[in-house]
Order: structure tokens, then C-alpha cells, then sequence
């Protein structure tokens, strides 16, 4: 029986281990799983609730929640929470950085090496019986040998990429919003000049509307026929037509794909190159990793009712984190 005096949460979205967050938390607060639209159609029974946990929330969606105080985002990128909104309305947003960057960082080396290495075609070759029948699978025109990389956005988990390139050998340079102390890496404020100067472009920038579209033809060109891109971050920043037609011709010559434009809905043709090697957004899809951003959404929400501070408010709402009085 769930304890009367607990505070209840709302959790919507695809929180992957809501059950778990329900046990770990239980003695803390009770789990309301919902959805935006139940919240919308039953205003009574979310009337009182002051903590959300989920996957985005629109200015509407918002608004289905009059005593709404804390919005936790389960993971790091947030454009899809209006944050302007909320803050207008007083409510502390949180994100889940740190948590995430070493598995996504992971994941976008076995991007590279997959697209590069074509290490998921030789698979299916060998598991085909081609080896035996055929002979060995033909030598891969790509290496990561001699390689140069360019990351476009150097946050945390840019800058884990970064240390994983630089174990494997390859130089690191980057495009960020701003030259970073604590790295020696060379700075390029124009994403097209990064092009120019690699021949790998890693992109792990925030999507939003700053970032919309900035992994254009003109960039991808840039990288030359050698070239590899590999996006890790939001598929928003990429111009899925423009690397449709480069990897097409062979403008560059492969491309390592987590994240689309309108996942889950995904761009038919980019399922018939066999130069590009996609996978479904899994990131930060282990168990554990989805378990520490549950964690830290939770403990923001706990932090909040308990002591009224919010652990990791993200920057447009830093100014709410501590709940006036406490
Ligand atoms: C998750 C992510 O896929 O943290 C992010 O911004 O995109 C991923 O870690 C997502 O948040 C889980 O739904």
C-alpha cells in the first residue's frame, strides 16, 4: 500500500526502468505514470502534482499541471522541454549531464569504427556463409589510421569522445560556442573551417534550433572523399538529405548515424546506403546507464521536495534551483 503522506511524482515519457525507479524511490515518493494526454484529459487527478519526471514537455503539456514545480528531464538534451515557458511559470528544469557521456562516447567510437571498418557488413558476409563459399571479405578502402577529427560540440560528451579519439591515435579539433580553458585542443569557430581541416566530423551538439541544419552539404564536402560523419548527438543538427546526397555520390565516404531528424521515423533512403551504418538511439541504452539517469531525475526531484534545491538545473533555469525560502 502506497504511504499516504508521500509526495507523488509524475513519470511520463519512455522513463526505460520506471519499475525500478518506483522501488528505489518508494520510501521517497510514489510513482504517477502517465502520459501528457491523460494529464490533459483527467485535470483532477494531476491537480496537486509538483514533480514531473519524463521526456519533454510543450508550453501546453506544461500547463496540464497547475502546481507543477519541478520538471526532471531523463537525459541530457532538453530542447524538446520548452524551458522558456517554464520559467516563466517558476519551474526548475533539470537535465542528467555527466551520467551519460562515457557510454555515448562509446558508442560513437563503434559508429566509427563500424562505418569506417564496415565491421557490421563483414558480419553479416561471414554469418551469410560467404567466407566459406566466396573467400575472405574484401579489404575495407577506410582506415582509422592517418585519420583527423573534428568534433562539433564539445560538451561532456564531446570532450569523452575526444579522449577516446586521442587513445586510438587520432588528433582532436573542435567547433564549440566558445574556446574552452581546461582543453589544448585546436578551436575553430566556423563548423566549415573544422571541415576543411579533418576528415572524420563527430557531432555531439545540442539540437535546438541554434544547431538546426549546421552539418550542411557545404560541410560535409568539406571533409573530402575520405571523409566520415558521425552523429551521436541530436539528428536535428544534420541535413539528412544533404549527407543522403553526399554519401550517394561519394562526396565522403561513409557516415555513422544514432540519432534522425524525425526518429523513430527514419528517412527510407538512408536505409539503402550501404555506406552508412545506422543504429536505433541507443547512446546510452545499457541498463546501467539508464539506471544512473533515472537516479539523478529522481534525486533531483527528492532534493526539491525535501530541501527545496534542484542538483542540475539546466543553465536558462539556474536561477530557480533554490525554491525562494529555503
Ligand atoms: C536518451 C538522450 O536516448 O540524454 C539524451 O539527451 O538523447 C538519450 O540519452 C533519452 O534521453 C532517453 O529517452
Amino acid at each position: 500500500m502506497p504511504d499516504k503522506s508521500l509526495e507523488r511524482v509524475a513519470v511520463t515519457g519512455k522513463i526505460v526502468d520506471a519499475r525500478w525507479l518506483e522501488r528505489k524511490f518508494s520510501n521517497k515518493f510514489e510513482v504517477f505514470e502517465m502520459n501528457h494526454s491523460e494529464a490533459a484529459s483527467c485535470p483532477e487527478s494531476v491537480a496537486s502534482l509538483r514533480a514531473l519526471i519524463g521526456n519533454g514537455a510543450s508550453a501546453a503539456e506544461i500547463d496540464n499541471y497547475p502546481s507543477l514545480e519541478i520538471i526532471a528531464q531523463f537525459g541530457v538534451g532538453y530542447e524538446n522541454v520548452d524551458v522558456a515557458y517554464a520559467a516563466e511559470r517558476g519551474i526548475v528544469v533539470t537535465n542528467t549531464p555527466g551520467v551519460l557521456s562515457d557510454e555515448t562516447a562509446d558508442t560513437a567510437m563503434a559508429l566509427l569504427l563500424n562505418a569506417v571498418r564496415e565491421y557490421p557488413r563483414a558480419e553479416a558476409y561471414m554469418r551469410a556463409g560467404k567466407w566459406r563459399n566466396e573467400g575472405d571479405y574484401p579489404l575495407t578502402p577506410g582506415t582509422l589510421r592517418g585519420r583527423k577529427a573534428g568534433i562539433f560540440g564539445l560538451g561532456r560528451i564531446g570532450k569523452a569522445v575526444a579522449t577516446r579519439l586521442t587513445a586510438f591515435g587520432i588528433p582532436v579539433s573542435y567547433c564549440g560556442r566558445s574556446r574552452q580553458a581546461d582543453v589544448n585542443y585546436p578551436h575553430f569557430e566556423r563548423l566549415v573551417d573544422l571541415a576543411h581541416s579533418v576528415d572524420t566530423l563527430i557531432a555531439a551538439a545540442p539540437g535546438g534550433d541554434a544547431t538546426r541544419h549546421a552539418v550542411n552539404a557545404e560541410v560535409l564536402t568539406a571533409l573530402g572523399p575520405n571523409g566520415v560523419f558521425v552523429n551521436i548527438g541530436r539528428g536535428t543538427v544534420l541535413d539528412e538529405s544533404a549527407l543522403i546526397a553526399a554519401l550517394s555520390t561519394g562526396a565522403i565516404m561513409a557516415a555513422g548515424l544514432d540519432v534522425y531528424d524525425r526518429e523513430p521515423d527514419i528517412n527510407p533512403k538512408l536505409f539503402s546506403l550501404t555506406n552508412a551504418c545506422l543504429l536505433p538511439h541507443v547512446g546510452s541504452a545499457s541498463v546501467a546507464t539508464r539506471r544512473a539517469m533515472a537516479d539523478l531525475a529522481a534525486s533531483n526531484v527528492v532534493s526539491w521536495i525535501e530541501e527545496g534545491k534542484a542538483l542540475t538545473p539546466v543553465a536558462e533555469t539556474a536561477h530557480l534551483a533554490v525554491r525562494s525560502g529555503s
